[in-house]
C-alpha cells in the first residue's frame, strides 16, 4: 500500500497535509529481509496507476524482486492515511482506501504457484485475509498442508478496522502455518484468549514455532524442535508428513528500551529479524534478539521502515550475554 504520513501531530480532521511513503505488512517484511541481505520476492497486485509505479519502484529499491507483482488496469492501488501516535494513549487514527483495490482482488486463481518459486520461507499476514473473500480463499490455500510446501510464516496482524467477519478465522489460518507471530493483546482482542503466552500456546498448539509478542516487555518463543535450525535445514513446511507434536522449548527475550516514535511497522520488522535469524539457522534466543533489533529501528521512525543496524553489528549485539543484553 501507499501510506500517507501526517505533516504534524493531531486528529485526522486537523492535519493539513500528508507525505507519501510506502507501507503494507508483507512488503515491509520483504524490504527489511532484503535490507538484511536475503533474497526476497514480493508477490502482490497493484493498480496500473502512478501509486503502483511508486510502490514497485520503492520496494525494488530495497533489493526486493518485484517481478511477481501484477498490475491491474481496472482497480486502484490501495492507500491509507494515518495520524501521528499519541504517546500518552498510544493511539492513532487510520483511514483506509483499499476496498476494491488491486490487492483485494488477489485470489487462488491469480496467484500462481510459480510466483512462489523455490522459496524456503513464505511469509503471509492476516491483514490480507481481511481484504476480501477472494483474499481469504488465497490465504486458506497458502496455509493448507501440501507436500513440498515452503515453511509458512504467518503474522496474525489483527486490524479491527478491516474486519467485517469474525476474526476467529485468523486462528484457523494460524493452525496451518509453521511459524506464527501473534501479540498477546491481539490474541485477547481477536480470540478472547487471556492468560498470557502459555494460554495462547494452549489455544494454538499446531505451529512448530509460536512467537508471542508482549509489547515493550519482550517476546516468548515456543518451539517444538529442541534444535530450531532443523526446521529450515530439512526444508520442512507443513506437509502430510509433518512431525507429531513434541514438548515445547520456551525462550523469552526482553525487548531493548527505546523512545517510541510510532509503533506501526514494528511487528513486521520483528518478523523480518526473526525470519532472518531462522534462515541463517541461528539459535532461538538470537532469532528473537534480531527481531527486537529490527523492531527497535522501526519503532524510532515515523514511517513503517526503519534502518536496522548492519548485520555484523546486530550479530554482535544478538550474541551478548543475558546481563549485557538486558
Ligand atoms: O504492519 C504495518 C501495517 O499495518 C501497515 O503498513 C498498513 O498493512 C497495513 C494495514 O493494513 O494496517
Amino acid at each position: 500500500m501507499v501510506t500517507f504520513l501526517p505533516s504534524r501531530p493531531g486528529r485526522l480532521a486537523d492535519v493539513p497535509s500528508f507525505a507519501r511513503t510506502i507501507g503494507g505488512a508483507e512488503s515491509n517484511v520483504a524490504c527489511a529481509l532484503a535490507a538484511a541481505g536475503h533474497s526476497v520476492k514480493w508477490v502482490s497486485r497493484v493498480g496500473a496507476d502512478g501509486f503502483g509505479d511508486h510502490l514497485i519502484a520503492a520496494v525494488a529499491a530495497y533489493g526486493v524482486d518485484t517481478s511477481a507483482v501484477r498490475r491491474d488496469p481496472g482497480r486502484p492501488t490501495g492507500i491509507y492515511f494515518r495520524t501521528a501516535t499519541d504517546r500518552a494513549t498510544d493511539a492513532h487514527e487510520v483511514l483506509y482506501y483499499r476496498a476494491g483495490s488491486a490487492a483485494s482482488a488477489m485470489s487462488p486463481a491469480n496467484v500462481a504457484h510459480e510466483d512462489l518459486g523455490a522459496a524456503r520461507v513464505l511469509h503471509v499476514s492476516g491483514i490480507t485475509a481481511a481484504l476480501s473473500p477472494d483474499c481469504l480463499a488465497l490465504m486458506r490455500a497458502l496455509t493448507a498442508p501440501r507436500a513440498g510446501r515452503p515453511l509458512v510464516s504467518y503474522d496474525v496482524n489483527h486490524r479491527p478496522g478491516l474486519w467485517r467477519d469474525d476474526p476467529a478465522v485468523l486462528l484457523e489460518l494460524a493452525r496451518g502455518a509453521d511459524v506464527v507471530f501473534v501479540g498477546e493483546d491481539e490474541a485477547q482482542d481477536a480470540w478472547g484468549v487471556c492468560g498470557g503466552p502459555a494460554a495462547i500456546r494452549d489455544a494454538l498448539p499446531e505451529p512448530a514455532v509460536l512467537v508471542v509478542k508482549q509489547g515493550a516487555e519482550g517476546a516468548m518463543a515456543f518451539s517444538r524442535f529442541p534444535a530450531p535450525p532443523a526446521i529450515e535445514e530439512r526444508g520442512l513446511g507443513r506437509s502430510p508428513s509433518y512431525p507429531a507434536p513434541a514438548p515445547d522449548s520456551v525462550t523469552f527475550v526482553p525487548a531493548p528500551r527505546v523512545d517510541v516514535v510510532a509503533p506501526v511497522g514494528a511487528g513486521d520488522a520483528f518478523a523480518a529479524g526473526f525470519l532472518s535469524g531462522t534462515l541463517r539457522g541461528l539459535p532461538m534466543r538470537e532469532r528473537l534478539r534480531h527481531g527486537h533489533l529490527m523492531a527497535a529501528a522501526a519503532l524510532t521512525v515515523p514511517g513503517d521502515l526503519g534502518t536496522p543496524p548492519p548485520t555484523a553489528y546486530a550479530d554482535r549485539l544478538a550474541a551478548l550475554g543475558d546481563d549485557a543484553w538486558e
